[in-house]
């Protein structure tokens, strides 16, 4: 009896979000922007990999980040020292973003100059991927360090993602995690995602993360609406 109740309100509140993220996507359309979800496990990279990707983007491009922290804007701080524009949400005992805390920036917000909108989620490799937000495209951020069993352990986010960055592989040679063996997995789980190894300390695999987030933008502008 309790159980089945408890399924139903976790139905609501998916399907509930559900409608708050199309919602969400509908502004990001009418905006004409190009919105990135990035999730990770907590410390993969997530602030570090938007530091060095808005540093080449803000060149040519109009961006803005949401930052989705438990407490705290020390991520949004960072970003900010960049002169990006951050919005922050506290999630306080929530372990994820959902399309209605990132409703409330949106309504909040000028996007129609935006070209990029990122939106970093809370550290967690397991509840964000049940909360869409209306991006276009989710990005996951797995580093080295974790282990390269991770798709088979969380394989859900793994699943459900465009993008798979194995992050710090600065590190490779201090780990036991192997690059082919971990895209081997996320591509058994999901094999239209994309799978790149990078690191912010030597650049690798930078230039193929920032050509992936161009053609994506431009992708997204022959997929747009025509506003009439
Ligand atoms: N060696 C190495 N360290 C990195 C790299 N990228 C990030 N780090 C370090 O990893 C730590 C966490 O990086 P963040 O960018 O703060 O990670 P995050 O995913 O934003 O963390 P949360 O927002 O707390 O989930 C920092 O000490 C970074 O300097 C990398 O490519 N190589
Ligand atoms: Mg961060």
């Amino acid at each position: 009896m309790h159980e089945s109740s408890d399924e139903h309100m976790l139905e609501r509140i998916l399907n509930n979000n559900e409608d708050l993220a199309a919602h969400n996507r509908e502004h990001f359309d009418a905006a004409g922007l190009l919105c990135i979800n990035l999730m990770s496990a907590p410390g993969a990279g997530k602030t570090s990999l938007l530091e060095r990707s808005l540093l080449d983007l803000s060149k040519h491009w109009q961006c803005s980040v949401i930052e989705g922290d438990m407490v705290g804007e020390l991520d949004a701080d960072r970003l900010r020292k960049l002169g990006v524009d951050v919005s922050q949400i506290s999630t306080g005992k929530s372990c994820h973003l959902d399309a209605q805390m990132v409703a409330r920036v949106v309504h909040s917000k000028a996007l129609d100059k935006l070209d990029y909108l990122f939106i970093e989620n809370v550290g967690n490799l397991v509840c964000p991927a049940d909360f869409p937000l209306g991006e276009h495209k989710r990005v996951v951020l797995l580093s080295v360090t974790e282990g390269d069993d991770k798709p088979l352990k969380y394989p859900v986010i793994f699943h459900n993602c465009d993008v798979v960055l194995f992050t710090k592989c600065d590190l490779l040679p201090y780990v036991n995690f192997s690059v082919a063996r971990a895209t081997q997995y996320v591509q058994d789980l999901n094999p239209r995602a994309q799978c790149f190894a990078v690191s912010i300390v030597t650049g690798q695999g930078i230039d193929d993360w920032l050509n992936w987030l161009s053609s994506a933008y431009l992708q997204s502008q022959k997929n747009m609406p025509v506003s009439i």
